[in-house]
């Protein structure tokens, strides 16, 4: 083992995903995601903003390609907008679209960065939720075409691909909470979800397979190790059945064991499942992707309908990020040797892990020399030029994070890559801009990308990466 604790091959890289960054709502035949009608509709987003132009990612996918190439990353994590390849969710691809993914891994791989495309990262075509959504099986088979098309597309170039990103997410926050599009208030639809995105995840893997191509498949997810806020047996239980729903709900029929049955029970799921669904949603993955932001502390109180996994999340005095996020590095250790002693992956990766905190930008006359790269900015220039991020509690965070993942690795934990999110401050879901999450400023008006001092602090962490190679 190298001196730093990280293997010569660690993938060091950075996310970002296509509704968040990419702007161009409109263009080369995209149709409209649930993310449009969403982010239209008053009162659902924050700060009253969508993301019609967003980082204007999609024009300016160069000006990003080459932030990427100073940040020195050899992966780039993004996500491929859906209906820019089916409008409609269905039938023949865009190739307007396909032509835009293909120029950006183009881009990457001049450059010597890895493409990690997320074939969903929840912009589902408009035409699909009407059809009634992930709910619906239907869905998880258009999934498929689409995921076909993408492999076909970009088959010799990709080397990895991830289904779906936080699948949680679409399902729960999606249509039972309602905070994220299609903005549904009905857990019987969220769990028929769950099911129906594991099954996209399956058949795709399946295709993957057949496709023969090189390369490896996974899929992405938030998994949660929560913590008991007392070291007594009831409080482990507690924790024990607040991760159930993000953690085992989807890493069980993944690694072959069904529907976890106690939370199948306590919370009345039904799951909508045929014939041959769980041996597809098993087939061997290559890797799990992990997100990773914040761990709870738990304490019990009574199951009933309204608590029916009996948990209660027990507010801590520790730290917190802008979102109010409690931060815990050593949490990502225990999540990771969790997950890797329980489910036992082939591989992990870090793919998402970064902090949204309060920039305040900085002007200081040139001290630092004006044409330093760290000062400047991409895009237009003139405006980035003297203005600074000094955003200390980031590096502190990603710091924290990197260590934790050192301590994985050295406690067998098949960590094999670590992704910051994001690479760009952008659309925060039902945040909006308020939120950021990046190692880069973008200017709302002049679309110049800034980077802050965290981006200078994780390219110093590549480099030493790279130095510390035997
Ligand atoms: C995700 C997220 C990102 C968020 C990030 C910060 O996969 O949750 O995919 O899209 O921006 O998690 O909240």
């Amino acid at each position: 083992m190298r001196s730093d604790g990280f293997p010569d091959d660690f993938v060091w890289g950075c996310s970002t995903s296509s509704y968040q960054v990419e702007g161009a709502v409109d263009e080369d035949g995209r149709g409209v995601s649930i993310w449009d009608t969403f982010s239209h509709t008053k009162g659902k987003i924050r700060d009253g903003s969508n993301g019609d132009v967003a980082c204007d990612s999609y024009h300016r996918f160069e000006d990003d390609t080459e932030l990427l190439e100073r940040l020195g990353v050899n992966a780039y994590r993004f996500s491929i907008a859906w209906p820019r390849i089916q409008p409609n969710g269905k039938g023949r691809a865009n190739q307007k679209g396909i032509d835009h993914y293909s120029r950006l891994v183009d881009g990457l791989l001049e450059k010597g960065i890895e493409p990690w495309p997320t074939l969903y990262h929840w912009d589902l075509p408009q035409t699909l939720q009407d059809a009634g959504g992930w709910p619906e099986r239907d869905t998880a088979y258009r999934f498929a075409d689409y995921a076909d098309i993408m492999f076909r597309a970009l088959e010799s170039r990709v080397h990895h691909w991830v289904s779906v990103n936080e699948p949680w997410c679409s399902a729960f926050l999606g249509y039972r909470d309602g905070e994220h599009a299609p903005g549904l208030h009905d857990a019987r639809l969220a769990h028929r979800a769950v099911h129906h995105l594991l099954l996209a995840h399956g058949l795709s893997n399946e295709i993957f397979r057949q496709t023969g191509m090189e390369g490896e498949f996974g899929i992405v997810i938030n998994p949660v190790c929560r913590r008991p806020a007392q070291d007594t047996e009831a409080h482990r239980q507690a924790a024990r059945r607040a991760s159930l729903e993000q953690t085992n709900l989807w890493l069980d029929p993944v690694f072959g064991r069904g529907y976890p049955q106690e939370y199948v029970q306590a919370c009345g799921a039904e799951m909508p499942v045929l014939d041959g669904d769980l041996e597809l949603i098993a087939k061997p993955v290559d890797f799990v992707g992990v997100n990773y932001y914040e761990e709870n502390c738990v304490e019990p109180c009574p199951q009933g309908p309204d608590n029916p996994l009996g948990y209660r999340i027990v507010p801590t005095t520790l730290p917190k990020t802008a979102m109010g996020w409690d931060v815990v590095p050593e949490g990502l250790r225990r999540l990771l040797v969790w997950i890797s002693n329980e489910w036992k992956p082939k591989a992990l990766y870090v793919t998402e892990n970064g902090a949204a905190f309060v920039d305040i930008p900085s002007r200081s006359a040139g001290e630092e020399g004006e044409n330093s790269e760290a000062t400047r900015g991409i895009g237009s220039q003139s405006a980035a030029r003297q203005v600074r991020i000094h955003d200390t509690e980031r590096i502190a965070y990603l710091r924290g994070h990197i260590d934790a993942c050192r301590e994985a690795i050295a406690q067998g934990v098949p960590l094999k890559g670590y992704f910051v999110w994001s690479l760009l401050d952008n659309f925060e879901w039902s945040w909006g801009y308020s939120m950021k999450f990046g190692l880069t400023a973008v200017d709302a008006d002049t679309q110049a990308r800034l980077p802050k001092d965290s981006f200078e602090f994780y390219r110093a962490v590549i480099d030493a990466a790279q130095d510390a190679r035997i």
